[in-house]
């Protein structure tokens, strides 16, 4: 038919086959070639049978998010999935690997489906800020019953095979993940009875409609409201899913095209996408030989058995990497042994990891008081105190006890890298690995590159990073890295907001509201307001500025230390989450003794000064060369930072508003500000240059 589809005969089965590396998209090219393909096969009286499949390591992952951008091109693939449902030939589809999206959309419009085994299926769509546009919020209940399409087009996640299997999506599970076995399976399914009746088309199955149905869609509007905040896609998937039960299935597929169009054309779906294609050019670090080969790593070292250590433990035990754990202390080594045991306890309960797997993953992890049992290991990731001293002493005597080729990577949020390789004797291998707590469970790595870190221990971190399936960003060094110097830039304004007289609840409220998963202050009671406290009288250059964090400073030497002492910004006696009333009276009285005067601040004014900051430090980052790529800022604050996704990370938020719109808030603010305010707020130079040329912040 053409390149990427073609057709060869087995006997009087028609096999046509989409070989459209690498996860067989339905770009253009592909969808004409369907067409041709299915309406040939239409015409030949020699055909009794049509098997559907891919070529390659998955059926179709989905339509081809790139062409989504650009005008649309004939043929649509509604109109070619309703010339597959309207064959006369039954169409047999054989699915291995993914059948997502618009791939799970063509199979259904298939009239039977032949999976293999470890094969998942899924709809998708709304992780891209879109509906399934082909007919999936109609096939998929007809086939499955509406509750579980529900559960499937809201959550996004896909199915195992078996499951399929179960709910009537697929028709035979093959025992292989072997593409070849599977066509075999949907040859002899051709040419066996089960399709005598001709093609069984999924539009004319009626689809059940459970007596209270209408208490089923209330109740998903309102968990997915909650589970999806701020999202419009889920909820426009659950009323086309309500239409399978109430419209006619060409009507309803009308109204599917309409949403999935406005979806489509969302400023939700554009920043989705952005942060679709970001998390995947992350890993490809501009410049770096892409023929260099990683160091093997199959044994760990890490240092430090407290709340990170361990859940870095985890993270290489769980990828099936032997680990060695070094604690100094006894207590705390069998503390943090401990607290692993117990983790992993709670995953197998949760049934994320068989009974198996989780003594396999404790069994893997061997804990030691003794630097001699890091002679032989590949990589070591220390996770020790917050020390500049600490961190040199034991660079140093990793330096002397480790293979000369042991990649040393500190787990530091904020000291300089390069003071700490000068410990060593081989500073070419010394980097950092930044984990986000907790490590376990974050997705996010920073991999910081120091000043003569080689290529081949920096493609080792990102390799390390991608078998323990984190999404790795290379960054530069300086204080802070990426993620934490911008979230100090945006605590800086809270805590500044906090002495101007808003409330801590007035700041998280507004920050919520604005899609953030948590408030900043919410965060800092949790995770301790004396760690910023000591991090900041760590710090080699800290800014001539006494109102820098000021309002953390005093609860700390207030001892109010958040969740851990049940005092911080919040009241912890209570049960509810309330403004402390002794932190809002310390906050007015501190702001009395410094002259700022308490005014009223809108949530308006709490947003724009949070997400400026953030923008503009992004966009200083990038002038220095620290982030490569404006769409690894977004990708560290999607993963690290709780960044809303549909909000595509700082750097796609500021395009959405507008450079110049940025531009001319941040100078407003700057106009206003005095004191060492009045340099946080001069905008950067790139964000006037790319304000004058009309070039987009993201695509920098
Ligand atoms: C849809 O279908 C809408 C319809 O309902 C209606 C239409 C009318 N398009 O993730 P990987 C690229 S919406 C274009 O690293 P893995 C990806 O960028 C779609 N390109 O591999 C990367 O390129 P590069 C619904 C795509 O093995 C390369 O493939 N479907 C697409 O870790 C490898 O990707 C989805 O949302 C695409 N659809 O994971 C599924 N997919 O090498 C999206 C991938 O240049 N895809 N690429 O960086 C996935 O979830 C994963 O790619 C998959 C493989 C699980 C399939």
């Amino acid at each position: 038919m053409n390149s990427v589809v073609t057709v060869n005969m087995e006997n009087s089965v028609a096999v046509i086959t989409i070989d459209n590396p690498p996860v067989n998209a339905l770009s253009q090219p592909v969808r004409e070639g369907l067409r041709q393909a299915i309406s040939s096969a239409a015409d030949d009286k020699d055909i009794s049978a049509i098997v559907l499949r891919c070529a390659g390591r998955t059926f179709v992952a989905g339509a081809d998010i790139k062409e989504f951008g650009k005008p649309p091109m004939q043929p649509h693939l509604p109109a070619v999935l309703n010339a597959v449902e309207a064959s006369d030939k039954p169409v047999i589809v054989a699915l291995h690997g993914n059948a997502l999206g618009g791939g799970l959309e063509l199979a259904m419009a298939g009239h039977y489906r032949v999976a293999s085994a470890r094969c998942k299926l899924g709809l998708p769509e709304t992780n891209l800020g879109l509906i399934p546009g082909a007919g999936g919020t109609q096939r998929l209940p007809r086939l499955t019953g509406v509750e579980l399409a529900l559960d499937m087009i809201t959550s996004a996640r896909p199915i195992s095979a078996t499951k399929a299997l179960e709910h009537g999506l697929v028709d035979e599970v093959v025992d292989s993940d072997d593409a070849d076995e599977v066509l075999q399976a949907a040859l002899a399914f051709a040419s066996g009875a089960a399709w005598n009746d001709g093609p069984r088309r999924t539009r004319d199955i009626v689809v059940a409609s459970p007596e209270d149905y209408q208490k089923i869609f209330e109740f998903w509007r309102t968990t997915t409201e909650k589970k999806a905040r701020g999202q419009h896609a889920p909820q426009f998937a659950i009323d086309a899913i309500e239409h399978s039960l109430n419209l006619p299935f060409d009507e309803a597929i009308a109204k599917e095209r309409e949403y999935f169009l406005e979806c489509k054309a969302s400023p939700q779906s554009r920043a989705m996408r952005h942060a679709f294609f970001a998390e995947r050019s992350c890993s490809k670090v501009p410049g770096l030989d892409a023929s260099i080969s990683p160091q093997s790593v199959q044994h760990v070292g890490v240092i430090g058995a407290g709340t990170m250590g361990t859940g870095i433990a985890m993270c290489f035990a769980s990828a099936g990497l032997q680990v060695t754990l070094l604690e100094l202390s006894e207590d705390n080594l069998q503390r943090g042994l401990g607290l692993i045991r117990e983790r992993y306890e709670q995953s197998r309960q949760r049934g994320r990891i068989s009974e198996s797997q989780m003594h396999a993953n404790i069994a893997l992890i061997n804990g030691t008081q003794s630097y001699t049992d890091f002679a032989d290991v590949d990589l070591v990731v220390e996770a020790a105190f917050e020390s500049m001293q600490v961190k040199r002493e034991i660079f140093a005597q990793l330096d002397s006890t480790c293979r000369p080729d042991t990649l040393l990577a500190t787990n530091t949020s904020y000291l300089n890298i390069n003071t700490i390789a000068e410990a060593t004797a081989h500073p070419e291998r010394v980097l950092g690995m930044h984990f986000f707590s907790p490590a376990h469970v974050m997705k996010l790595l920073e991999v910081v590159n120091g000043e003569q870190t080689s290529s081949r221990s920096l493609v080792t971190a990102l390799n390390v990073a991608k078998r323990i399936g984190k999404i790795a960003c290379a960054v530069g060094v300086c204080y802070g890295f990426v993620g934490n110097r911008m979230y100090s830039c945006y605590g800086r304004e809270a805590n500044a907001l906090l002495l101007e007289g808003a409330t801590p609840s007035d700041i998280d409220q507004a920050m919520q509201q604005w899609g953030m998963a948590m408030g900043p202050l919410a965060v800092t009671d949790m995770s301790g307001i004396d760690i910023g406290y000591k991090a900041r009288r760590e710090r080699e250059d800290p800014p001539a500025d006494p109102l820098f964090f000021r309002a953390a400073d005093l609860m700390v030497e207030n001892e109010r230390l958040g969740q851990k002492t049940s005092a911080g910004f919040y009241d912890y006696d209570s049960g509810k989450k309330l403004d402390d009333k002794t932190a809002v009276q310390l906050l007015k009285r501190e702001a009395g003794k410094l002259g700022i005067e308490a005014r009223d601040i809108s949530v308006e004014e709490i947003q724009q000064r949070l997400i400026l900051a953030l923008i503009n430090e992004g966009a200083r980052i990038l002038e220095e060369g620290i982030a490569a790529r404006a769409s690894d800022i977004d990708v560290i604050w999607l993963n690290g930072y709780g960044f809303p996704r549909w909000r595509g990370g700082p750097m796609c938020y500021a395009d959405e508003l507008g450079l110049d719109q940025v531009v001319r808030q941040i100078d407003a603010i700057h106009a206003k500000a005095d004191g060492a305010a009045k340099s946080y707020w001069r905008a950067a130079d790139l964000l006037r240059d790319l304000a004058v040329s009309g070039d987009k912040l993201s695509e920098q």
